[in-house]
């Protein structure tokens, strides 16, 4: 057994030494299946504990003030990746990476964003910003709105997460310059055979079709789930079905499967 202040001081060092890595899930076009980026998601491999789930992690770094370093080590690491997926010579448009609340607080945000990219020679345009759509609820921070801000009008894009499980309110979509919807999953699960689900997709699509929001779905799992959506005219899918999120290396052997 660990205590949970061990466990904490663990991640801290294993942030320092790679421990922390993201693992990349493909997003495709539901038009032509090509691959138009790559979501990064934080894994935590503890040197005795093995792979530590982002639900324990996550909750455990917010605690102990760590997510901010984590957003560091992630967002160094995804842009890297971007930069060897061009010197492979495989097509990756853009890599997206999930920004807590917590690293949209810090003042400094923007400019590490900046220098990150510049760093790299990398056009803020291939960076997608995924936010939760409950941290752009109906009362914003002011720091996160003008973090949010200042990274869109950089270039980055916005994603805006997990959609429909919050209370993002129609003007919050314009006020923070929101490029594209993340449907969530709960509503993604049984959308081909479940008109109820079906339903609530047709009219978030519809929404996102009005205000002009490119739109992607999330948690595909099967073949049916992902002909419904393209059929519904949702943009982008990402899930299972598609592939697993997976480390770097296998990132270039599935790419080229998939062309
Ligand atoms: O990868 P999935 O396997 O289990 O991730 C679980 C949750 O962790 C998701 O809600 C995802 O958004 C979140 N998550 C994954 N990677 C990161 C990260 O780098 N930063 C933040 N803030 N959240 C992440
Ligand atoms: O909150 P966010 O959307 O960033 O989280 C993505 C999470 O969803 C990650 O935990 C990822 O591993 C997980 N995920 C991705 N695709 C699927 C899927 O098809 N089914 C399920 N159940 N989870 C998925
Ligand atoms: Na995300
Ligand atoms: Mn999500």
């Amino acid at each position: 057994h660990i205590s949970r202040s061990e466990l904490a001081r663990d991640a801290e060092k294993g942030l320092e030494t790679g421990q922390f890595q993201p693992w990349f899930q493909p997003q495709v076009s539901t038009d032509t299946g090509e691959v138009t980026g790559f979501e990064a998601l934080a894994r935590w491999t503890h040197p005795r504990r093995g792979m530590v789930p982002p639900s324990e992690f996550l909750p455990l770094l917010k605690h102990y003030g760590l997510l901010e370093r984590l957003g560091e080590v992630m967002l160094t690491r995804s842009l890297l990746a971007l930069t060897r997926w061009d010197e492979a010579g495989v097509d990756v448009p853009k890599i997206g990476v999930n920004f807590a609340s917590d690293e949209l607080r810090n003042p400094k945000l923007a400019d590490r964003v900046a220098w990150e990219l510049e760093r790299l020679h990398l056009p803020p345009s291939r960076l997608v910003v995924e936010v939760l759509e409950t941290v752009v609820s109906a009362a914003p921070d002011d720091m996160i709105a003008r973090n949010i801000n200042a990274l869109s009008r950089m270039g980055c894009n916005i994603d805006l997460d997990d959609f429909g499980t919050g209370h993002a309110s129609i003007a919050s979509l314009r006020r923070f310059a929101v490029k594209r919807i993340k449907i969530d999953r709960s509503f993604v699960m049984k959308v081909d055979t479940d008109r109820e689900q079906q339903r609530m997709v047709v009219a978030i699509l519809a929404l996102a079709e009005h205000l002009n929001l490119d739109t992607l779905a999330e948690g595909v799992e099967t073949a049916g789930e992902h002909a419904i959506l393209a059929q519904l005219g949702c943009r982008h899918v990402q899930g299972f079905g598609i592939a697993r999120p997976m480390p770097f290396d296998q990132t270039l052997d599935w790419i080229r499967a998939n062309d």
